[in-house]
């Protein structure tokens, strides 16, 4: 498998997935200010027209994008590590809601609004009010619980991914300690390490 990475990117969540299943994978590392292979300039619209990453390219040749599809998949290599749950158990119902949750309400709010010099401070502003919101649930639940759905699973790789922005947009964990410690937890994980140190993000 190949995995279509930027470094840092939402890509960071399906990278750990694979890690934690012990995949065998490839990473190619894209520059999304160009759209550019790093490892010899070739355009990565040729390869995935939307010219986002995570993509997935199988060993069938066969090409995959949106990281919470991207995410089940890996999750699904290897059911022992039960980082989703069976199809139709119910924790398998949570970790998809969870999934669900990340990618449109942290996610997509993030992105494209909080990372773009040109959105005006109005959108700015209400994106990081509703984001707030949403932090603001999630501390109230970690205060309770180590992870989103129970066990480790995809959804918190994801969730990791995600809200580990706030360091590079200035956005401060301190009014979440629960959320703060529960990003540490995860970040402590062995394979999140090794993910980070291979997306350069830790020496
Ligand atoms: N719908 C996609 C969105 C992925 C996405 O937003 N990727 C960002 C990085 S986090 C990206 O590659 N942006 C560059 C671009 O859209 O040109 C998903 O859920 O995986």
């Amino acid at each position: 498998m190949k995995l279509y990475y930027a470094p840092g990117a939402c890509s960071l969540a399906v990278h750990i997935a694979l890690r934690e299943v012990g995949a065998d994978f490839a990473l190619k590392q894209v520059d999304l200010a160009s759209h550019r292979l790093a490892e010899d300039g070739s355009d990565f619209y040729a390869i995935s027209p939307r010219g986002y990453v995570p993509l997935l390219e199988l060993a069938d040749g066969s090409r995959h994008s949106e990281g919470s599809a991207l995410l089940q998949h890996v999750a699904d290599l290897d059911p022992a590590q039960a980082l989703i749950g069976e199809p139709g158990s119910a924790r398998r119902l949570q970790v998809l809601e969870w999934l669900g949750f990340v990618a449109t309400e942290l996610h997509k709010s993030f992105s494209p609004w909080l990372w773009h010099k040109e959105t005006a401070d109005s959108t700015r502003q209400a994106v990081k009010d509703k984001l707030a919101q949403r932090f603001a649930e999630l501390e109230g639940l970690l205060a309770t619980r180590e992870h989103l759905a129970g066990d480790y699973s995809v959804a918190d790789a994801y969730a990791y991914a995600i809200i580990n922005w706030c360091k590079f947009l200035g956005l401060s964990l301190q009014p979440y300690p629960h959320l703060a410690a529960y990003q540490a937890r995860i970040e402590a994980r062995p394979q999140v390490q090794a993910a980070l140190r291979a997306e350069g993000l830790l020496s």
